[in-house]
């Protein structure tokens, strides 16, 4: 049996071939002072995950180019350190304006807020022509391209080709492919990796746009959610705007266009194993001391988050404010570490964002600090080795998203905190669902419900967070990232059977 570095057996697969597809590869390309190429390995678990696959079966991966050595590069087989793995990277290049138009135009401050219910409505989204020309100039576009260059590979493939396709930057190039190839050449997936609402809020798109992404979603095989319930709100989206559906809950199923999709959840989550070893890595170490110095012997509320409206940073802020006024007693005992990475900056709405972030920062500061103590401090940067280190630390940590697909710091703080600490998680995140047993859960509007619950959490009896920290870990680590790999090759394996019965 071949293993993961990790000691994990690898998954079961049933194909010679995998393709994947996402807006992002798996590789960061740079050169070497000799001009040759390097290859970083991108991080987090699905890329893990996925170049996993590559130890048993040949996978290309096709992505946009983001920077011009993968321009440069263009395609070939990627060289990672001392593995022996089979994976080629193929990037497509699409126009400067048309990948504008479908990543900062479409993708993010259109589906994006969509999903995660975030518009102000009275005042957005504004749908004007410069939305619908960036709709059929840029998302249309850049999707067509991605099926184009999907098919091309998988004519040069074995037969049949498992197509993975990841996330909501894809949603119209499985009915494009569907017109590229033919039935039998590929099984398509698409995993949907942030929430899915249901029909009241995909009314407010226009029936054009609406009816293309149910369109396209309905031209894979398996449709993969994070949660059951976004899975219930795609086939009642289904049912809603396409009259022709045929929607079966019980089955999980849609049929359109005399096809058959099949909806299913899996829960997400990362490679315990690696981030343990991460975890105790010197490296590490080091940045615990740092974190300890500026804790100064104080407990630590720590929050680990993309700059990112969905996350909800701005009323963590006001929470915690709320919190040193109404239980003043943890003044100068607390300190709130903010690391923040930042995202998306050629969106508006982000960079005002942090512009309001700072704001907040500074007015707890010069309320409530002095000159021996800071109650925020606010790190901004990626640095994951770092953040490992405060994970490892805190007292309580803090996911107080409006809506998040799962939200894996909540499940890696689980992994790796060695202080008993306590989660305070929204409800409305895709974690909360394994891990609301052990958490302190809340509604991410009520401010007052988040501080009250950062209280209990630093007042909490040592041997219930005890209880609670043991409890989390266990959940976290029942369902590692393989788990929820093998489970989606499972379903398709199930698929393929029936297809053939
Ligand atoms: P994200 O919205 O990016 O992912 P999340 O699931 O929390 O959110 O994953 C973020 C990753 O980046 C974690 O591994 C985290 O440790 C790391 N990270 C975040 N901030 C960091 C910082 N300041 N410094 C260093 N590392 C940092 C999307 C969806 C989620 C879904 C994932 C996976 O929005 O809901 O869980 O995909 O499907």
């Amino acid at each position: 049996m071949i293993m993961m570095d990790s000691g994990e057996p690898l998954p079961t697969n049933h194909y010679s071939e995998v393709l994947i597809a996402s807006n992002r590869g798996p590789v960061t390309l740079g050169r070497d002072a000799q001009g040759g190429y390097t290859f970083q390995r991108g991080s987090g678990g699905l890329v893990t995950a996925l170049t996993g696959l590559a130890r048993t079966t040949r996978v290309t991966w096709v992505a946009c180019a983001l920077s011009p050595e993968d321009a440069a590069w263009g395609q070939g087989k990627v060289c990672f350190e001392d593995e022996n793995c089979n994976l080629y990277t193929r990037f497509i290049n699409p126009d400067p304006q048309a990948y504008d138009a479908y990543y900062n135009q479409i993708s993010n401050p259109l589906l994006w807020f969509l999903q995660h219910s975030m518009w102000d409505v009275p005042r957005a989204p504004v749908i004007d022509r410069a939305t619908w020309d960036a709709w059929e100039m840029g998302y249309k576009v850049v999707n067509r391209q991605f099926a184009g260059e999907i098919a091309d590979q998988v004519r040069t493939m074995s037969k049949p080709v498992l197509v993975m396709l990841q996330d909501y930057h894809l949603y119209l190039t499985p009915r494009y492919l569907k017109k590229y190839l033919r039935r039998r050449d590929a099984i398509l997936s698409l995993f949907v990796h942030i929430p899915m609402p249901g029909p009241d809020y995909w009314g407010i798109l226009p029936p054009g746009m609406r009816q293309e992404i149910l369109d396209g979603l309905c031209a894979v095989d398996l449709l993969g959610f994070q949660t059951r319930e976004d899975g219930l709100n795609f086939i009642r989206t289904c049912e809603n705007y396409l009259p022709k559906a045929l929607v079966r809950y019980r089955r999980g199923r849609v049929r359109y266009r005399s096809h058959d999709t099949y909806v299913r959840d899996f829960p997400i989550s990362i490679d315990v194993d690696a981030l343990k070893a991460l975890a105790d890595a010197p490296e590490t170490l080091s940045y615990q001391q740092e974190v300890a110095e500026h804790m100064n012997q104080r407990k630590l509320i720590l929050r680990v988050d993309r700059l990112e409206p969905s996350k909800n940073l701005l009323r963590g802020f006001q929470a915690y404010e709320a919190l040193l006024e109404t239980h003043p007693e943890h003044c100068d005992q607390v300190m709130f570490l903010a690391l923040l990475t930042p995202s998306r900056l050629g969106v508006d709405e982000y960079q005002t964002y942090l512009d309001e972030i700072m704001a907040a920062v500074g007015r707890i500061n010069a309320r409530y600090g002095d000159s021996e103590w800071e109650p925020v401090r606010l790190l901004v940067g990626e640095n994951y080795a770092r953040a490992v280190a405060a994970l490892t630390m805190y007292n309580v940590l803090l996911v107080n998203s409006i809506a998040d697909g799962m939200n894996l710091v909540a499940k890696e703080g689980a992994v790796v905190n060695k202080m008993d600490g306590v989660l305070v998680l929204s409800e409305r995140t895709g974690a909360r669902q394994q891990l609301e047993p052990g958490a302190l859960v809340i509604a991410p509007c009520d401010v007052y419900a988040t501080a009250e619950a950062m209280h209990q959490a630093l007042v909490m009896a040592p041997e219930e967070r005890r209880e609670r920290a043991a409890l989390l870990r266990r959940l976290v680590e029942a369902e590692d990232i393989n788990f929820w790999l093998e489970s989606q090759l499972d379903a398709i394996a199930e698929i393929a059977r029936m297809r053939k019965a």
